[in-house]
């Protein structure tokens, strides 16, 4: 279904509760257990996310910020005169802001996530800051389709992808999005992706074990979640989080881990628990630039432009069809 709100500024594809529902009962009769963990961000998700972005062992956001600070010259050079900006998942108006200050004539920026509130949240708050700027936000679930595109503004686009999303995606997911991206893109259009890079164990499992414990309520707000929206029935106290790097996989892992057996009520179906036993509800995949490089050349995108912290912790790479 496709409405407006009053103001006419955001077009909700509404992602149906349906879809969450058909997701939830197929992840957990699966051996493992697994929920994508695009299903964290109803509004209470979306709101502790903005959290975790402020906490000090979350270093992603900042260092992200850092690179549009520290390079904005060179990145507004590569993104050019006249786009329009579409951000897949709403960042922070902060780092928007910081953009559309550096890149020249900007035409429009549309924000597209799948919670409605935090699409809402980032038109309001943009209004503020950029008074001049033509924005409307669209909700809508972009990991299982492009079809957005067909939503946002004709002319030059450029596509942003930032604080390492994409490393929410499995690799087969990945390629499919490149891909699908790279098909609707104009040979002038672009794509600004943020990726986290590969470092230190400590200070990886550090970002995803906060000692206030709100990377814990995040993921714990999974089980909240269900219970509100399909009448689940899980003692959330039941559960615990952990996060860990599978340095395999080059991913770190979110698990949400049954403390004792139990046997839990999910709309209308029972599912088992053994005390031990996790669901998996996120990887979040660091990346090697070279490698990050090859994945976009065989989706058909090649790298035109990399920037790092000084540190090398993350990297804004620029891409083209
Ligand atoms: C949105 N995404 C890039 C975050 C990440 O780091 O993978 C989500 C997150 N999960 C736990 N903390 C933050």
């Amino acid at each position: 279904m496709t409405k407006t709100d009053n103001s006419g500024m955001i077009i909700d594809l509404n992602p149906s509760l349906a879809s969450f529902q058909k997701d939830v009962l197929t992840g957990l009769s699966r051996n493992p257990k697994v929920i994508a963990p695009k299903h964290f961000y109803d509004e209470r998700g979306s709101r502790l996310f903005n959290t975790i972005t402020t906490l000090s062992e979350y270093y992603p956001t900042r260092t992200e910020k850092r690179i549009l600070r520290d390079q904005s010259a060179a990145i507004a050079a590569a993104i050019g005169t006249s786009a329009s900006l579409v951000e897949l998942g709403c960042g922070s108006e902060e780092k928007i802001e910081l953009l559309i200050s550096a890149v020249p004539m900007v035409k429009s920026y549309t924000p597209i996530d799948i919670s409605l509130s935090a699409v809402e949240d980032t038109v309001s708050k943009l209004k503020i800051v950029c008074p001049g700027l033509h924005i409307y936000g669209l909700c809508a679930d972009y990991t299982s389709s492009t079809d957005f595109l067909q939503y946002t503004a004709s002319g030059r686009r450029v596509i942003l992808f930032l604080g390492s999303t994409i490393g929410n995606f499995e690799e087969l997911e990945r390629h499919m999005f490149l891909e699908n991206l790279r098909a609707q893109l104009s040979p002038d259009d672009g794509i600004l992706i943020g990726i986290d890079l590969v470092k230190e164990r400590a200070v990886l499992e550090a970002a995803y074990n906060d000692t206030s414990g709100v990377t814990a309520e995040f993921n714990l707000n999974m089980l909240e979640r269900m219970n509100r929206e399909l009448g689940a029935a899980f003692e959330v106290e039941k559960f615990r989080h952990t996060a860990f790097f599978n340095e395999e996989k080059s991913s770190i892992e979110m698990h949400l881990e049954s403390i004792t057996d139990q046997i839990v009520e999910v709309a209308g179906k029972s599912f088992t628990f053994m005390a031990g036993e996790t669901v998996h509800t996120e990887n979040s995949y660091k990346f090697h630039v070279e490698a990050f490089e090859k994945e976009a050349l065989e989706a058909g995108l090649s790298l035109k432009k990399v920037w790092k912290d000084p540190q090398g912790w993350f990297a804004l790479t620029y891409l083209e069809a």
